[in-house]
């Protein structure tokens, strides 16, 4: 389904990169939700609508906040906020029926959702949005603090369910029940407890459909790893999605400190909200203390990166990926340890190799045995990771490390294909092109400059 137009010859000026990431998001504008990709992502993906409205903020601030009224009128009755908000297109494996969450007690009504969550970066997407709409006419920025104030309340009960359901044990970690709820789909992050996920015979036959949609195959999860995440999703379906259910019996329970990490930022930020905007910050700023600790707390000995763990073995997990250097993202370590994982990320392991194209992290280090330049979440670059590590890094004042990070993202990006992912060493688009959120990030770096 590529478009034609990506050549690493091809670098726009930003004017023309930015007319060209607005026409990305008007053209995936399906009239109900800004699909996450035109044809590999036909519906409303959670994170993916954090990134976009903070890109449409800046051409359209009432199509920003619809885009995130659409994704909270989809929140279930227990708090959760879903990873898909499905639209009519039936081109996407696995689909509303597979995911059956009618069975679940807490889903919302006249809208049909996946059965998990992604990472919680919403509360960080409304403070961007409204920080833009500040710089704009009195209008945008008097309809995007009324829509703060208005969404406050379900930002927080979508906190909440996180505490309330998925810090099942002493690391004070956020678990996730499956690989996509990281967002990180095939991160070899996730090796270790998958191969604890053994499909069942009642795993159903099915067809996937993202293979037909990219060039090339290898650039997706495999067809074993596929398996195990739909049959993760069965098992789900058993338990009629009973949050509590579904942490006491998924084959795979981990806790994730990428999603600690953002999970402590957003307590902070949508705490700080809370105070501009006249709500209390009730529990905010103990969840934030708690998960910086938590991630503080999982730092390998050595190396200093941050580990996520794999809670059904209670072992932590050693493997190195940009989620290592969560810490970077809600504090909490001492200015020795922060110095040394800054350095080891912009250093030649990491955005510093010398045979970057552009100096942004990659997914995983170029120099760790089974990096894949070209696979998914194995070694490609993805920019709205960029993004969110330059935006954390403006919020703790580090201005000059964010304007590299947004300088890396640009280089990039400026070939205008709004690649889903990048190949770090060659800068060819991979996956999806005309992916939103990569717009959407590249809006906000072009327009904030
Ligand atoms: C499964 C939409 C989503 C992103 C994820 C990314 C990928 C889905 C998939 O696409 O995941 O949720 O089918 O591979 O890994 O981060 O939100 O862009």
């Amino acid at each position: 389904m590529t478009l034609d137009i990506a050549t690493r010859d091809t670098s726009y000026s930003s004017p023309s990169l930015a007319a060209r990431a607005a026409r990305v998001l008007r053209d995936n504008d399906n009239g109900t939700v800004i699909t996450a990709a035109p044809k590999l992502y036909p519906h409303m993906w959670s994170w993916d609508a954090a990134f976009i409205s903070i890109g449409l903020a800046h051409v359209d601030v009432s199509r920003a906040i619809t885009e995130l009224e659409t994704l909270f009128g989809a929140q279930w009755r227990n708090g959760m906020l879903p990873h898909i908000v499905f639209t009519e297109d039936a081109a996407y494996f696995p689909g509303p029926d597979r995911w059956g969450t009618e069975v679940a007690a807490d889903g919302p009504e006249h809208v049909r959702t996946s059965g998990i969550c992604q990472p919680p970066v919403h509360a960080i997407a409304v403070r961007r949005m409204l920080d833009v709409a500040r710089r704009s006419t009195r209008a945008d920025q008097e309809e995007a603090e009324r829509f703060a104030r208005r969404i406050w309340p379900a930002l927080y009960e979508w906190h909440r369910w996180l505490v309330d359901y998925r810090i099942p044990d002493t690391s004070g970690l956020i678990a996730i029940v499956h690989g996509w709820e990281s967002g990180m789909d095939n991160s070899p992050r996730w090796d270790v407890p998958y191969s604890g996920v053994r499909p069942g015979a009642g795993l159903l036959p099915y067809v996937r459909q993202d293979l037909l949609q990219v060039s090339d195959p290898a650039e997706r999860p495999s067809s074993a790893e596929y398996d195990r995440y739909i049959w993760l999703i069965e098992e789900m379906r058993r338990a009629a999605y009973d949050s509590a259910e579904v942490v006491r019996r998924s084959s795979f329970l981990v806790g994730d400190v990428f999603i600690t990490a953002l999970f402590s930022l957003s307590c902070e930020v949508l705490a700080q909200l809370g105070h501009e905007l006249g709500w209390p910050a009730g529990k905010l700023y103990d969840w934030a203390a708690n998960a910086r600790a938590a991630v503080a707390a999982s730092r390998h000995p050595v190396s200093g990166m941050a580990r996520d763990r794999d809670l059904r073995t209670g072992r932590w997990l050693d493997t190195e990926s940009i989620a290592g250097f969560s810490p970077l993202l809600c504090g909490g370590i001492s200015v020795r340890s922060r110095e040394k994982l800054l350095s080891t990320m912009e250093g030649p392991r990491w955005a510093g190799h010398p045979d970057l194209l552009a100096a942004v992290p990659p997914s995983v280090s170029p120099l760790r045995p089974g990096f894949n330049p070209r696979q998914y979440w194995r070694g490609p670059q993805w920019p709205v990771i960029a993004w969110l590590f330059g935006w954390a890094f403006e919020y703790r004042g580090w201005f000059d490390r964010a304007r590299k990070l947004r300088e890396g993202g640009l280089r990039l990006t400026e070939d205008g294909s709004f690649g889903e992912y990048y190949q770090p060493f060659t800068g060819e688009p991979l996956g999806s092109h005309n992916q939103s959120w990569t717009a959407a990030v590249v809006l906000d770096w072009l327009c904030t400059s």
